[in-house]
């Protein structure tokens, strides 16, 4: 394992906050709240600390130095699973409703038995809460606001979060009669909650979902949801046979299933979840196997699940010019990683047998540059370097390693590295990373003059959003498509699923200015090199076929490409 001084410190402010819901010693929160402070304003990697050194750091004691060590050595500690095992996971949402810390989660549990921010609703609207001690009426009402805001709201998983999710699950569920449908199967940026369609029997499924759940909200024979790590999981029960309705149904969008159904009725056919009824000649209701034979019914060809969402995607099932989407067998290879020159945790090596094990022709290793200090940014000489050591790597390695740079694209629009350095790289991603706040036109004008820098390949996640975190900066998307198509650089689909941008709109709208989207992980971990698959499903969510996309050109024509 490798992990970064950030990633150290959340794990230990994790454990702090568990410590302190669970009303443990305030010494041992200290402490690990101090370390973790500790370790992120640290200098150097924490990784390279040895024991001796990190028992030497302010603010690290001796218990803390083994607890970080262990971190740093597995990813993980046995102290933090002790503590997950012992408080509900869905207390630390409970965290993020406002007015909710550490103590008052804590006490909400231990004196009410709350353990999720529905529980808590429901604790608030009952009049439980003001009877606690040193509560009253008004944090009651104060508290309730917040629940409410919180799942009534704003609330939305990204796929990260969902595919936890999933592969918990995953335990439960029987391999290979269930399907994953809703907004996940239609490849949404975020997730409200998760939709599923089983054909196991209920009898059978049902009381494994009451031993796996953290609450039941409903359960039945033809639907049971649940409460599952706070999120809400709604499952549909079918058989094999008549699957297609169920599955096409809950994948929905619901603006597609509308459509789809008043098309139906147009020619005297009703359309339920259960299947087709009316159709000439068959009395009784319909069902399908599958979703396309029951699209065939309808007159229509299979439509993806990632068009499905009433945005024309209909009209062009009926005059058959449905685009023919990119699929992952198309991708040769990962446009965006990063490696242990800068923050990532893979070393080039083990970057190229990542690649090659999962049957990549090439990976762009694209590290920050030296302005990006926060990040270990790299200098000219350390690229030069850098080139060196993947020359080496790539005499033996099937994967083919591609020099390449994630530059800082500063304030004025200029670089954060000279252009001769630039020049001596095969791929260049100028990305956004400080001044975020600039004006529209500004903003627009610095990606702009990067496009129009004939070294800059890539502009990297142009919009800069961090899903649920921080909005998008304020580029005028329009002209920078239309930079971007009259000076060849590539927009990226940047793959991480706390970014996933461009958006599956603009994805869309550069494709049809004749925009190359690239596809990247930026991988800083090898399970992220996983994110691609955001990616992908976000490009064809945005119409793009192969050819709209960098990754499925050939190494020898990528690298054309990029010269
Ligand atoms: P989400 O959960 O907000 O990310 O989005 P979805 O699309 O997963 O929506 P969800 O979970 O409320 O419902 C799952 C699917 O069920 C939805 O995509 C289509 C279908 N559905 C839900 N409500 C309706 C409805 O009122 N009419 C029709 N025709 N379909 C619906
Ligand atoms: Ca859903
Ligand atoms: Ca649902
Ligand atoms: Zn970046």
């Amino acid at each position: 394992m490798d992990c970064t001084n950030r990633q150290v410190a959340e794990i230990l402010r994790l454990i702090a906050q568990l410590h302190e819901v669970r009303g443990g010693n305030p010494f041992r929160v200290r402490a690990f709240l101090a370390g973790a402070e500790a370790v992120e304003r640290l200098p150097r990697r924490v990784n390279d600390l040895g024991i001796e050194e990190l028992r030497a750091l302010a603010g690290i004691g001796e218990r803390l130095a083994s607890v970080v060590q262990e971190i740093c050595r597995t990813g993980s500690s046995g102290e933090l699973a002790a503590l997950q095992a012992e408080v509900p996971a869905g207390l630390l949402d409970l965290l993020r409703v406002e007015g909710v810390g550490p103590k008052t989660a804590g006490r909400l549990w231990r004196e009410l038995g709350v353990t999720s921010v529905a529980e808590l609703k429901e604790a608030a609207e009952r009049g439980r809460i003001r009877r606690l001690k040193g509560f009253g009426p008004k944090r009651e009402a104060e508290l309730l606001r917040g629940a409410e805001r919180f799942a009534g709201g704003e609330h939305r998983m990204t796929r990260a979060v969902a595919e936890q999710l999933l592969s918990g699950l995953a335990g439960v569920l029987s391999p290979g009669r269930y399907v994953v449908a809703g907004s996940y199967r239609r490849g949404s940026a975020t997730v409200g909650d998760l939709d599923l369609v089983s054909c196991e029997p209920p009898e059978e499924l049902n009381p494994r979902l009451r031993a796996f759940a953290d609450e039941v909200i409903e359960e039945g024979e033809r639907r049971t949801s649940i409460r599952y790590r706070g999120e809400r999981v709604d499952l549909r029960y079918t058989t094999p046979e008549a699957l297609g309705p169920m599955l096409l149904y809950l994948t929905g969008s619901k603006a597609f299933n509308i459509r789809l159904r008043d098309r139906a009725l147009l020619e005297g056919l009703r359309v339920n979840e259960y299947g087709i009824a009316g159709r000439q000649g068959k009395t009784r209701l319909e069902t399908f196997p599958d979703e396309a034979s029951m699209f065939a019914a309808l007159g229509l060809p299979f439509i993806p699940p990632e068009l499905r969402e009433d945005r024309g995607e209909i009209e062009a099932a009926e005059h058959g010019t449905l685009p023919d989407l990119v699929g992952s067998a198309d991708l040769r290879g990962d446009l965006h990683v990063h490696s242990t020159w800068s923050d990532g945790a893979l070393s080039l090596d083990e970057l190229a047998a990542e690649g090659t094990r999962r049957g990549y022709e090439y990976l762009i290793v694209s590290d920050h540059s030296e302005t990006l200090r926060v990040a270990g940014g790299l200098s000219g000489r350390d690229l030069a370097e850098q080139r060196h050591a993947i020359e080496m790597i790539n005499r033996s390695s099937p994967c083919r390693l591609i020099a390449g740079v994630e530059v800082d694209l500063l304030a004025d629009g200029s670089t954060g590295l000279p252009n001769r350095v630039l020049a001596d790289l095969e791929v260049v991603i100028a990305s956004v990373h400080s001044s975020l706040r600039q004006d529209a036109d500004q903003m627009t004008r610095r990606l702009i003059a990067a496009c129009e820098n004939e070294h800059v390949d890539i502009i990297g996640h142009p919009t800069g959003r961090l899903i649920g975190r921080r909005e998008p900066v304020a580029v005028d998307l329009v002209r920078l498509i239309e930079s971007a198509a009259g000076t060849g650089t590539a927009l990226e689909i940047n793959a991480s699923p706390f970014r996933l941008d461009l958006d599956d709109l603009s994805a869309r709208a550069a494709r049809d200015r004749g925009v190359r989207l690239s596809i990247g992980s930026d991988a800083h971990r090898p399970d992220e090199l996983g994110h691609l698959g955001h990616g992908l499903a976000t490009a064809r969510r945005g119409w793009c076929t192969a050819e709209d996309i960098l990754n499925t050109l050939p190494l020898d024509r990528l690298l054309e490409w990029v010269s």
